[in-house]
């Protein structure tokens, strides 16, 4: 398969709130270079290099002040004269608080932001620029070329990143961005299927109201598990895109069987949507080691999952999302890439 990746994310190493102590974050640099020293051990993936981002397309999706404010937090961070390694926030405009963006760096960093399971360092914004031009690059070779399939080895992930806010180890939605890509490539109808354990709450909130990108997602119930307020079931759209938002939320525990006929059912409604290109999030955060996670599934699932995948035959961008149990990561990768190629 083709496999869009670099090395650009390596400085982005951030903070994270566990408990009540900061610690480095579960989604660290060792990530993506473990799916790549897995991808290319085995001789079938051939590696690209993205090309520059495409700027006005992030702009079309996540609001552009937000996106100025990702781009120049960390200089800002450092002119203030912080000492610390990580920029955070530490007060959020939660409910009934429903003012402008302030101009406190500190206060934008809050208004900017929904978690504290992240931070922006001297990386970031490099590594996020890059992992949404690994996801535009990625999708631009399925459109244009013809490529049946894509795999987009995004870090930081994505799918948690909504029109202007960053959390869940998320800036720019890069699923979202593969989306937009095949759109205005002229696919009138793309699907969005989310598989990572965690439901994709920046991805439904960027196209809550439209009916031309449809948003499935398989994940932990909300009311058990992060992100806590999306992802319920009773979420169907709004607008124009009432019936184009399907939630299939799932109790901690979850194991393969239940999980894999979710999986058909949203398949299935994508089918039924007309869809003409398929977008993955790809979140192998579902296995049953997964430090942060609560789903039981299994090394030998994911080749299962890769084939599923294949089956729906439409031109395909796989983008890679969470997955933090380090010594399955790759595999797990691989599994479910190889079963798409059908070599299980
Ligand atoms: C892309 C993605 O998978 N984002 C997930 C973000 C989850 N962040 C909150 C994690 C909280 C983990 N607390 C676990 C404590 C285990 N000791
Ligand atoms: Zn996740």
């Amino acid at each position: 398969m083709l496999i869009v990746a670099d090395n650009a994310h390596l400085g982005h190493h951030c903070l994270e709130l566990d408990g009540s102590k900061l610690m480095p974050s579960w989604e660290g640099p060792e990530r993506a270079t473990i799916v790549q020293d897995a991808l290319s051990a085995s001789e079938r993936h051939e590696f690209l290099a993205p090309n520059q981002l495409d700027r006005a397309l992030v702009d079309e999706l996540h609001d552009p002040a937000y996106v100025a404010f990702l781009e120049t937090t960390w200089t800002r961070w450092v002119a203030e004269g912080h000492d610390s390694e990580a920029a955070m926030a530490f007060c959020w405009p939660a409910r009934r608080f429903d003012g402008p963006a302030p101009s406190d760096l500190i206060g934008q960093l809050g208004y900017y932001s929904f978690a504290a399971d992240c931070s922006v360092v001297a990386g970031t914004w490099t590594a996020v620029a890059s992992s949404a031009a690994i996801a535009q690059t990625a999708a631009a070779r399925v459109a244009d070329t013809g490529a049946g399939v894509c795999f987009a080895l995004c870090r930081p992930p994505g799918h948690h990143a909504s029109v202007d806010q960053f959390g869940g180890y998320c800036y720019l939605n890069n699923a979202a961005l593969a989306a937009q890509v095949l759109r205005e490539s002229g696919h009138t109808r793309v699907g969005i299927l989310d598989i990572d354990y965690h439901h994709g709450n920046g991805t439904q909130d960027i196209f809550y109201e439209r009916s031309d990108v449809m948003f499935a997602s398989l994940h932990a119930d909300p009311r058990q598990e992060f992100p806590f307020f999306l992802g319920h079931a009773s979420e169907q759209g709004r607008g124009a895109g009432v019936g184009s938002n399907l939630n299939l939320p799932m109790p901690h525990g979850t194991e393969f069987a239940e999980w894999l006929t979710a999986l058909d059912q949203a398949l299935a409604w994508l089918g039924d949507g007309g869809i003409e290109a398929l977008v993955v999030s790809v979140g192998v955060d579902t296995f049953v080691d997964d430090p942060i996670s609560q789903f039981r599934l299994a090394t030998t699932d994911y080749p299962v999952i890769g084939s599923r995948l294949a089956a729906a035959n439409l031109p395909t961008v796989l983008v890679l999302e969470g997955g933090y149990a380090h010594e399955a990561l790759g595999q797990n990768v691989l599994g479910l890439i190889d079963g798409f190629e059908g070599e299980i």
